[in-house]
Formats: C-alpha cells, structure tokens, sequence
C-alpha cells in the first residue's frame, strides 16, 4: 500500500505498512486504489460518449458515490471495494458499447484509437481482481515524476472532496450532471499521457472552480430543504430517555431519522459534524433533536462507549474500532466498516428505513452525562448579513479589528493545540469565523462578544466554508474594495482529509491569498509543487500561536 490522502499520514510522507494511522488495512487500501483506476476507467468513455451527447447520470452518481467512499475514515470494508470494482467494470463496459455503437454510426467504422489499460481490464476471477490489488495497479508508485504525482494528487483529492459535497447535494436535488461530467473529464485527464504539467495545473485550479460550484449547490439545496441556519443555542448535555447519535454531514439521513423516532420516547443526538444541523429551521422543529454529544470524530472512541445507545455514521470520520460499543454502530451512504450493519440507499421518493436502529435504541440506557452547557452557532452567510450592519458599524468603529477564519478539520495530533491556543491568544477585536469539524478546538471556550456578536461565529459543516467565502465577498462589495484580499480578514485553516483539500482549493480560485494551513502542509506536496504554490497563492505553514496572531493582527 501506499497512501497519502491525509494530514496523519505516516511522517508525513505516505502510509505503506500494513496498515495505515487511520487504520485502512493494506488491503483495503489497495483495493480502493485499483477501484479509483477503475472509475477512470469508466471516465474515459464517459468523455468519449459525451461527444457524441450521450450522458449516462448512473455512471456519473457511481463514479461520485466511489470516490467518496475512498475518502479517509468512510469505508473499511474489503468486500464492498471487491464488489464496487466489479460493478464498476460492468458500467464502464455498458457506456463503452453505446460510444462504439454512435461512433459507428456516425463514422461508419468501428473506434479503433489506443485506450489506457484502466479502460479495458477485466479480471479473469476474484483471484485475479486481488491479485492485480495487490501489485499495486493504479496507486501512486506506478508514477515516477514526483511533481505530476503531486498535481495528480492535489486533483484526486479535490475530485473527492466534490464527491463528498455533490453525493450530499444529490440526495436532495437528484441532479448533479454538471459535476459528475467534471469528474469524468478530471478523471479521464489523470490517465491521459499526453497532458503536460502545465495542463495538470490548470486542472488543479479548475477542480477548485467547481468546488465553489459544489459547496454553492450543496448550500442551496441544504437552505432550500431546510431552511437558511440562524441563531441557535445547542444543549450539550443529556435527558433522561435512550438515545440515538447521529454523525457525519447527510442532512436528509438525519431527517429521515428524526421522522421515523416521533413520539417514540427516543431522543435523537448529533455528534461531530452533524451539529449544524441544529442550526435549520425544519430540523430543529423537531423537539426530539435533543442536543449534541462529545467533541469531533477522532475522540469517538472513549465518547462513544459512554452514549449508551447506537450511533449512526452517515458519512466520514469513522475510526475502526473492536470495542464493545461496535455492536451499535450502523453505517449507511458512503460509510462501511466490516461485520457492521448498513442501511441502504433511499428508493425512487423513499425513506431509509432506520428500523433496526430505533428498535436497538429502545433497549439501551440513556446517554451517559459528558458535560453540561451549550455552544451557540448557526451563522451561515444569511445569518451574517442579517447582522451586516451591526457587523460594518463595529469594524469602521474599530471596534472589530480583524476576521480569522479558522475553518476545516479537527484531527489527532497534539500540534493541533495550536489552534486553541491561537483562539485564546487573539486579542478581544478579533472575530473568528469557522466551519468544519476544526471549531471543537475553541468552540466551547468562553470568548465573549463585541457588541452582543460573538467572538466565534460557526457557520456548519466543512462545506459551509462557502458561507464564509460568501460573507468576505459581501464585505468585500460592502467596503467598495477592489481587491478581497484587501479585507481585514486572515484564514488560518486546519486541513485533515480530502474535503479540506477541496476547501483549500475553492479559496485559492476565489482569489484568496495568503492563507495559513496547518498543522502541517500536505505530505503528497512535493518541493517543487509546493514552492508553485506559495510562489502563486502565498500559502504558509503554521508557525507558533504567538508568531501567527501578531502576523494576523498586522494584516500578513
Ligand atoms: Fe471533519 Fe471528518 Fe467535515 Fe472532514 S468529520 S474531518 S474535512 O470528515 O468532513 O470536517
Ligand atoms: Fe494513511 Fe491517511 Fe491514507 Fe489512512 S487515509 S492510510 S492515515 S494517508
């Protein structure tokens, strides 16, 4: 194996043991990587067909829903990888026929042009398709350059980042085409030997573009569905009756959850990244969406055995675990984890069916005291302008001084402190703005307000980075500036996985320059691509809490 998607990964260099720090076996990681071969394998007829007006939107929700399955903590599971790649083969061949069929129609000979291999392979048997895993078919060893290894990578990882946020937005809006087509086309450009580096680069700022169009679609729909998020106070204790702890970002899991336990005598918990959703007029009409339990993904495993009651993970961040609580864990969407029972997919205008989950639930004890109190969020780019005046009053008074948006992931590792110790370490005219699983670093610190506007504005979910992207640019036009960067605004944003990649991305194509990341930069950034990057965009590693807040306050 060699994998190197995410901020822990080993030295920061790649995971290639037998197992990686996130706990992805071998295994499992080669099978995911012969899988993304296989997705581009379908991309190249895709892009084929497509010039000849075919679409295929099962093809395109296949490629997206895989892609998001490989992303860091989503899917452990070997036999779903067997099965997807076998599936995959079967929707490759299938779009592949109706090409050859209207190119010959059209031409009156058959297609006869070279393909890559990933276009064409089919496994003589299960033993085969392991085999060929095991060679490492498809993983980023079989790429010598280290520099188009680097933008190849910038790219899948954004590529699954937009996975992640379309899948969601597709649960909603059931229509994506637009960034299904992308995806074929950025997929198909991997294994295309005739782009130059140059070309690679282009594709990583164009993958960025369409995160912005991703994160905007998800943000529609999410409002349309449920409402813009406002002012919402969240209990982070507990009640008295079971309970059931939903996490991940799949807002219409969550709903679906929340219709089928009414007046059961169950109260329904979020958990990590699915706080927000208290934020959303619709969902919090709900008087049994109780409250939210714990902190962010990577301490579930102490927190979870004291919930008492299933957990349902709708997406990323789950954490392999053998523990005694694993009896109560279900998956559902792009999540799997061996043995663990998953919940399918909604029918044409259905629900999920969480029956397995509410009956568990009425057997267990209610969730076990962590803390008492509430955090208060809900500032979406809605809720914000809403405050616009009060907001521009207090920073043409002076008494905002400067915005830091601290948006993206929280993560494992101490050096993550940092990012507390900035929160606490900003002097008192400093507004955060932050999104993303990163704010359990400083949410639930009392830092005050400036005039009744709190000093830690959380917006949602990773993906509502948008939100924030759309509050500077209303600033922006606000102020009468020409340029965004021109904003007292800073980001210091806390990557992990692929979906801050993606992040990432969106901001440097709106512009932003001089963004922080941290904890450390991305371990599949090679020398050169790195150096392109600060070169064009400015981008800076972290340094010290200190260093980084006088840097900030003086506008660097
Ligand atoms: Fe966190 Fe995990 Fe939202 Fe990520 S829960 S780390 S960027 O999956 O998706 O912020
Ligand atoms: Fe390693 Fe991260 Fe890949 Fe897991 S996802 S194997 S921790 S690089």
């Amino acid at each position: 194996m060699f994998c190197h998607q995410c901020q822990e990964t080993m030295k920061n260099t790649g995971c290639s043991m037998k197992q990686g720090m996130c706990g992805k076996t071998a295994e499992v990681a080669n099978l995911q990587d012969l899988f993304v071969w296989g997705l581009k394998g379908v991309s190249v007829w895709g892009v084929k067909a497509k010039e000849f007006g075919i679409y295929d939107n099962e093809a395109g929700f296949f490629i997206d829903k895989g892609l998001f399955s490989t992303i860091t903590n989503a899917n452990f599971d070997r036999e779903d990888f067997i099965g997807f790649i076998k599936k995959g083969i079967d929707i490759r061949d299938r779009l592949k026929d109706e090409f050859l069929k209207a190119y010959k129609q059209k031409n009156g000979t058959n297609f006869s042009l070279p393909v890559p291999e990933c276009a064409t392979w089919v496994p003589a048997d299960d033993k085969d398709l392991l085999a060929k895993a095991d060679s490492g078919a498809g993983g980023w060893l079989e790429i010598e350059d280290e520099d188009e290894r680097s933008l190849k990578a910038l790219v899948l990882y954004g590529l699954k980042g937009i996975s992640a946020y379309a899948e969601h937005a597709y649960q909603i809006t059931k229509s994506c085409r637009e960034i299904f087509e992308f995806l074929m086309e950025a997929l198909a450009t991997l294994v295309d030997e005739t782009k130059s580096q140059d070309d690679l680069f282009a594709l990583v700022l164009k993958t960025g573009e369409m995160g912005v169009k991703t994160m905007a679609l998800l943000d529609d729909a999410n409002t349309t569905a449920y409402g813009n998020p406002e002012i919402t106070q969240v209990n982070i204790g507990v009640g008295k009756n079971p309970g059931i702890l939903v996490t991940g970002h799949d807002l219409v899991d969550l709903e679906d959850l929340l219709e089928q336990t009414k007046d059961q005598g169950i109260d329904v918990y979020t958990h990590s990244e699915m706080l927000p959703a208290h934020y959303y007029p619709k969902l919090k009409q709900y008087s049994h969406l109780f409250g939210n339990y714990g902190n962010a993904w990577w301490l579930q495993k102490e927190e979870m055995a004291k919930f008492n009651g299933p957990v349902l993970f709708t997406s990323n961040c789950l954490v392999p675990t053998k523990a005694a609580y694993k009896d109560k864990l279900f998956t559902t969407g792009a999540v799997g984890f061996d043995g663990t029972p998953h919940i399918p997919d909604r029918e044409e205008g259905g629900k999920k069916d969480f029956s397995a989950i509410i009956k568990m639930a009425k057997t267990c004890d209610p969730p076990e005291e962590l803390e008492t109190g509430q955090i208060t969020g809900g500032f979406g780019h809605n809720q914000v302008m809403a405050l616009a005046d009060k907001i521009i009053e207090a920073v043409k008074s002076g008494a905002i001084k400067r915005f830091i948006v601290m948006g993206g992931c929280d993560g494992r590792q101490k050096n993550r402190e940092y990012y507390t110790q900035v929160a606490k370490a900003l002097p008192k005219d400093a507004v955060i703005l932050t999104a993303g699983c990163a704010k359990y670093k400083y949410i639930k610190l009392d830092l005050g307000d400036i005039g009744g506007i709190p000093r830690v504005l959380d917006a949602g979910q990773c993906n509502d980075c948008y939100s924030l992207a759309v509050v500077a640019m209303e600033l922006q036009k606000a102020f009468g500036l020409e340029d965004i960067n021109d904003l007292p605004i800073s980001f210091d944003i806390a990557w992990y996985e692929q979906k801050a990649v993606l992040v990432l991305l969106a901001l440097l194509s709106l512009g932003l320059k001089g963004i922080r990341l941290g904890p450390t930069l991305p371990g599949f950034l090679s020398p050169g691509i790195a150096n392109a990057l600060v070169e064009k965009f400015d981008i800076k590693p972290i340094t010290t809490p200190e260093e980084d807040v006088a840097a900030m306050m003086a506008g660097n």
